[in-house]
């Protein structure tokens, strides 16, 4: 399939994956010593590629190169970029007001993205939103509420665990190369529990939802009591930590643990959420109704946009002016938001992720019978993974992922890596992505492995 290109890059972009130069090209290069030169060492680039267009499923490089994206910027465009209704209506914003601050005088907009919000996130009870501009923020706002809600301080995150890099959220982080090192003190009152994960629980997986629910029940109940247990904060399924899909029954444990004791059950969903796993959000695949739920990423399409969304008695709970930001819910943001959402169900993009399940998990479980280095194949919908190890052993294997993920690159395939001992090929094309780009970038990754 091949179009005109737009001014911009978005859908109009041809969607044929091109590589005119070496990859990085001279152009690149040049920019790379600039950047060096300028942007903070701490800023780091998964591929030494400066983009210029990107739209569907392609992104083209200053080199005129055209690359498969296999990425999406961190599962953030979903309805890909510069995607039309996000685009028409963010430009129509811009042309009308660009900020007033939601907190001096508010606009439709934010009333609008909390309306969807409302009746898009799981659960039909009565729901409030506050719009933030980042997930981190969005995770720090959640802990602030459950809070002041219960009256009690202690947080429990999980092993594996990702919610971002300011202080709050680098202490409720796992990892800490390259999130935490150097960056403590941290703040207090957070407790990691273990997390049911099949592939390496130690008695196997197949009493893991159970054996771990028990472990965080009883390390609550024992060790940080109940009563001071203000929220419970996890990924439906863990991000940056690997994909880690938790044993199904392990969620709706905690969730009736949590409302047992009174504890807010906050659903991290800033990377699962917006259709990614096959439904708008993770939760719904057990059912789970969380009491708040974070988002970010994937709800406005690329422009910086978070929320925290859940029951309107607890999120009420909060004193006027104790929530807010001077660009939280920025007007630009909230039409972008409403555009990608508009797409999202024009496109039913919830099915494109099922969809996309159906044709890479066979092809991935299939490359894992060929190479032993695959040691487990996993995800859902769109957010799709493949943990490597030494062959015969569940040893993490992150040189052999590096050197995977660097053969794609070369290959004009854009793929990420994840993982605690970054041994994870992660795969989070935008859900718009045609089947045939889709196919040809698990070509090359085949290739790839069969390269090794
Ligand atoms: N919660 C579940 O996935 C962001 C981070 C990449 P921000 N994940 C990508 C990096 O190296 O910084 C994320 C997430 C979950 C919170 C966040 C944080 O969202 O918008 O990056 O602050």
């Amino acid at each position: 399939m091949s179009a005109t290109p737009g001014p911009s890059g978005g859908p109009s972009l041809p969607q044929e994956r091109r590589l005119v130069t070496e990859i990085p090209g001279p152009v690149s290069r040049e920019l790379m010593e600039r950047k060096l030169a300028t942007v903070a060492a701490g800023v780091g680039s998964v591929l030494p590629v400066f983009a210029r267009r990107a739209g569907g499923g392609i992104a083209e490089d200053v080199d005129g190169n055209a690359l498969i994206d296999f990425g999406s910027g961190i599962a953030v465009t979903g309805v890909g970029n510069s995607a039309d209704a996000g685009v028409r209506r963010a430009a129509e914003q811009l042309g009308r007001f660009t900020h007033t601050c939601a907190m001096v005088t508010p606009y439709e907009g934010y009333v609008e993205v909390c309306e969807e919000l409302a009746r898009l996130t799981p659960g039909d009870h009565a729901k409030k939103s506050v719009l933030v501009n980042s997930g981190a923020e969005a995770v720090e706002n959640a802990v602030k509420i459950a809070r002041y809600h219960t009256g009690r301080q202690a947080v429990v995150v999980f092993e594996h665990g990702y919610h971002g890099r300011t202080n709050l959220t680098m202490a409720l982080t796992a990892k800490n190369m390259p999130y935490k090192h150097g960056f403590g003190p941290f703040a207090p009152e957070i407790h990691r529990v273990p997390v049911a994960y099949p592939f390496r629980w130690l008695t196997g997986p197949g009493n893991c939802a159970e054996e771990a629910a028990a472990l965080v029940a009883d390390r609550i109940t024992k060790e940080i009591g109940v009563a001071n247990t203000a929220a419970i904060v996890i990924e439906p399924v863990l991000g940056e930590g690997g994909f880690i899909v938790p044993a199904r029954g392990f969620l709706p444990r905690l969730a009736a643990f949590a409302k047992e004791h009174g504890i807010v059950l906050v659903a991290d969903e800033i990377q699962t959420g917006f259709c990614r796993t096959g439904h708008w959000f993770a939760c719904e695949d057990e059912g789970i109704v969380p009491d708040l739920i974070t988002t970010a990423k994937g709800i406005a399409g690329g422009l910086p946009l978070a929320a925290v969304t859940g029951r309107a008695e607890i999120m009420d709970a909060v004193h006027a002016g104790g929530l807010g930001g001077t660009y939280g819910g920025n007007p630009v943001a909230c039409a972008a938001a409403l555009g990608a959402i508009e797409t999202m169900r024009d496109l039913d993009l919830p099915a494109r992720a099922r969809r996309i399940e159906e044709i890479a998990k066979p092809r991935l479980l299939a490359m894992a019978a060929r190479h032993p280095v695959i040691g487990e194949v996993r995800g859902r919908g769109a957010m799709l993974a493949a943990e490597l190890v030494r062959p015969g052993t569940k040893e993490p294997d992150p040189a052999t992922t590096a050197a995977v993920a660097a053969a794609c690159h070369r290959e004009g395939l854009i793929g990420l890596t994840a993982g605690t001992y970054g041994n994870v090929l992660r795969f989070l094309p935008p859900l718009v992505i045609g089947e045939d780009l889709l196919t040809e970038g698990l070509d090359i990754l085949e290739d790839a492995l069969t390269g090794l």
